[in-house]
């Protein structure tokens, strides 16, 4: 067994390891981050996952929905670490793992990942409080700053798999025991003035399928030519003014402390919202940015789906602006005591050959100057992936290797 299996191991068990291995794991991560663009490109298979926040039992718990790295290829949107009592060892495993299996996981980066906000908000004292200085804390600081901004995953199917038992569906929400919670068929983008993103059952009309799904000829992708399913943009915020095009994302210096403002620092900090264009965020980094933004960026750029992370949703995931935005959200009972669920979001692969075709083109659809789904309003409504979410429950209380609390010791009986 290797240092870097046996350093895995024991991570697993929720113990930290010592000081110079941390020291030599960051170096190894430091090295491999590097090569890497602003906007990492993944493949689909994938599953996509939000804030984490050092819950470690419950990233356990996702491990055990989602499947075991390297099976499971994944795709972490920041906010490891801060809020939780175990961010040194979520986010150190997170680490091993990326540096164990580089192309299996994906790690891009939360506004939490800056020096200043763990600071303010626990992983600085957890770090002094686990090895006595603050030297860990500062390797994995400079780990941050190497951290991708972004990612886009390419062929990515618009049908379910495992297939659906129903044609047609768009999207499935399993437990966390894979039992089937919901599931949404496919329909006409922008036909039904739905901007709530809510979905509803039964809404499909016969229009909805023209062809095999996948095959391009499907009434929502309109026979273009490219990835029917269209390329998915992951960022921890949301968009940034500054930003017209993910080729724009791929110009920043990012290898620094998070900005205070400017792009590098909207990417992480921003959040969508029921507002037309761009608006002031509350939290006083990033922007709040509308329908009409996503709706224009996904056109200008070809994408199908942004999904970002960074706000706490209950229900795990939540879908804005007529599905072309969704929020992700992995970290159950946030604090342990929010109550919410978490969720992590699949897309499949697409096997119909476009997937291939957009792999070895590198950027799905950009060269071909036609556009799915052209509808009414000039705007492309492009046919979204096929999304599985997986809903889950905080782990356990006796997973989680600490006392529980008993009101009186039984002595005093
Ligand atoms: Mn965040």
């Amino acid at each position: 067994m290797s240092d870097l299996d046996k350093a895995i191991a024991q991570l697993r068990a929720c113990r930290p390891i010592p000081e110079p291995q941390v020291r030599e794991l960051c170096h190894r991560a430091r090295e491999l981050l590097i090569e890497e663009g602003n906007v990492v490109t993944v493949t689909a298979p994938v599953t996509i996952c939000g804030d984490i926040h050092g819950q470690f039992h419950d990233l356990m718990e996702l491990f055990r929905v989602g499947g075991d790295v390297p099976d499971t290829n994944y795709l972490f949107m920041g906010d490891f670490v801060d809020r939780g009592f175990y961010s040194l060892e979520s986010f150190l495993l997170l680490l091993c793992l990326k540096v164990r299996y580089p192309d299996r996981m994906t790690l891009i980066r939360g506004n939490h990942e800056s020096r200043q906000i763990t600071t303010v908000y626990g992983f600085y004292d957890e770090c002094l409080r686990k090895y006595g200085s603050a030297n860990v804390w500062r390797y994995c600081c400079d780990v941050f700053d190497y951290l991708a901004l972004g990612a886009i995953v390419l062929g990515a199917s618009n049908t379910l798999s495992p297939p659906s038992d129903m044609d047609n569906m768009e999207i499935e929400v399993c437990d966390q025991n894979g039992g089937l919670i919901s599931r949404f068929p496919r329909r006409h983008r922008n036909q039904q003035g739905d901007s709530s993103g809510s979905h509803t059952l039964g809404s499909n009309s016969s229009e909805d399928k023209t062809g095999p799904p996948g095959s391009g000829a499907s009434g929502d992708s309109g026979g273009s030519v490219g990835n029917p399913a269209g390329a998915v943009l992951c960022v921890h915020g949301g968009l940034s003014p500054l930003v017209d095009t993910v080729d724009r994302i791929r110009l920043i210096d990012r290898k620094q402390e998070v900005p205070h403002e400017g792009a590098m620092c909207d990417l992480l900090w921003s959040d969508p919202d029921d507002i037309d264009g761009w608006g002031l965020s509350p939290r006083g980094a990033g922007f709040l940015f509308g329908a009409d933004i996503v709706r224009v960026f996904n056109h200008r750029n070809d994408l199908s789906l942004i999904a970002r992370a960074h706000q706490l949703v209950m229900e795990g995931f939540k879908e804005m602006f007529d599905a072309s935005i969704v929020t992700v959200w992995s970290a159950p009972n946030y604090c342990y005591r929010c109550g919410n669920v978490a969720a992590v979001m699949e897309l499949s692969e697409d096997e119909s050959g476009w997937g291939a075709f957009s792999r070895s083109n590198g950027d799905v659809g950009r060269s071909a100057g036609v556009m799915a789904g052209l509808e009414g309003d000039g705007v492309a409504a492009k046919s979204g992936p096929a999304r599985r979410y997986r809903v889950f429950q905080a782990a356990p209380q006796d997973s989680r290797g600490m006392p529980a609390k008993k009101p009186v010791a039984d002595y005093f009986l």
